[in-house]
């Protein structure tokens, strides 16, 4: 198996359990800012092989897809903010990269599984019973959304044109350990746990879904063992609560004052809500989420924060000084 960005927070919690079940992995990661070698460093199979290089090199992704059975593509540029910034490294890593993978899936027949997100269907209307499934029309709001859609779109068209055996899934917001701190959750907490206040954009009423970084990775695993192939899948809790909520939480864990937390200038295009419906997950591939309680992940996800503060505490530097420059 070929684990493309496998240091990243979501790829780390996946490659223990892909070792476990493949034998031999391969985790191919550029390591970018979000990319870290020691998420890695429990995995210590003989059989696991780390290659450090970026999924736009056509001839590197070539000679490694040449060589599994099967890709898992997690690698992006992930973060929206950054993406309003700079959109530039997000048409390189989330389209060019992908199109390097689709074309050495095509030529040396082999299966992929494409990681995506529900942004790409922009935003719902807050306080509406209305979810996305897996025939929503694409609409995303950001340079990253619009970039992941345009990968969705161009492995479904491979898949179509071309036959590759792909499948899509698209998750709703992940939260667990590993997660960069420049991420709503981990930024949070790590202001708490070093004197500050929490940032807020807007007024806090924006809407999302959080599900649990294992719980999503085992949705993935049962897309590899026995999803359909051509076919896109949703994956979401179905705990939705607004960012003031999630704020208040992690506040309230922390033993702070609810309202210890700053109102800040919105995000431009703040997409309001977002709520998969992943009833199609659930029924065919009878996937249910372990973490059903958002409350009691939180915490466990705040211990690991608080227990490993040598591991984001340089990053946790870098990321606010990126944002208070506003680059
Ligand atoms: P992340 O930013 O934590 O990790 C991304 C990893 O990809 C890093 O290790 C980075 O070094 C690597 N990478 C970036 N550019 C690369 C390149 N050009 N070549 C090789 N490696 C490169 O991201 P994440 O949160 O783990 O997200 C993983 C995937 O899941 C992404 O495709 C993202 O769109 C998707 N997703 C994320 C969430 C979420 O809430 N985090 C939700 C739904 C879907
Ligand atoms: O400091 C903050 N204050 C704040 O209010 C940050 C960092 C975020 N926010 C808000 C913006 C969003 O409404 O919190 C919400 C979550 O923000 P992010 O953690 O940046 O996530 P989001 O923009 O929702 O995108 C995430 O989920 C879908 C991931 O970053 C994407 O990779 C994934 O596709």
């Amino acid at each position: 198996m070929l684990v493309t960005g496998g240091a990243g927070f979501i790829g780390a919690n996946f490659v223990p359990g892909a070792v476990a079940a493949y034998g031999r992995v391969t985790v191919l990661d550029a390591l970018t800012y979000a990319g870290d070698r020691r998420n890695l460093a429990a995995v210590s199979s003989s059989d696991f092989e780390f290659v450090e290089g970026d999924i736009a090199d056509a001839a590197l992704v070539d000679k490694l897809v040449g060589q599994s059975d099967i890709v898992v593509h997690f690698a992006a540029e992930s973060h929206v903010d950054n993406s309003i910034g700079d959109p530039a490294p997000f048409i390189r890593t989330n389209v060019v990269g992908t199109f390097n993978i689709l074309e050495a899936v095509r030529r040396h027949d082999v299966r992929l599984h494409h990681i995506s997100t529900d942004e790409v269907f922009g935003a719902l209307p807050l306080d509406t019973g209305t979810r996305f499934t897996e025939s929503t029309r694409y609409d995303p709001s950001s340079p990253y959304s619009a970039t992941k859609a345009s990968s969705d779109h161009l492995v479904r068209a491979w898949t179509r044109s071309y036959g590759i055996a792909a499948t899509i899934s698209n998750c709703a917001n992940n939260y667990g350990p590993y997660q960069h701190v420049e991420k709503l959750i981990p930024r949070h907490i790590t202001s708490v746990l070093t004197g500050s206040r929490p940032k807020v954009y807007g007024t806090g009423a924006n809407v999302r879904e959080w599900t649990h970084v294992d719980d999503h990775n085992a949705a993935v695993q049962l897309i590899l063992d026995s999803g359909r192939l051509g076919d896109t899948y949703l994956i979401g809790s179905g705990q939705e609560r607004s960012n003031k909520q999630v704020t208040q939480a992690i506040l309230r864990l922390l033993d702070r004052s609810p309202d210890a937390y700053d109102q800040v200038a919105d995000r431009p295009g703040h997409d309001l809500r977002y709520a998969t419906d992943s009833t199609k997950l659930r029924t065919e591939l009878g996937w249910t989420p372990q973490y059903e309680d958002f409350e009691s992940g939180l915490a466990q996800t705040i211990t690991w924060y608080r227990d490993n503060a040598v591991w984001w505490h340089e990053a946790k530097r870098t990321t606010e000084a990126r944002y208070a420059a506003g680059t």
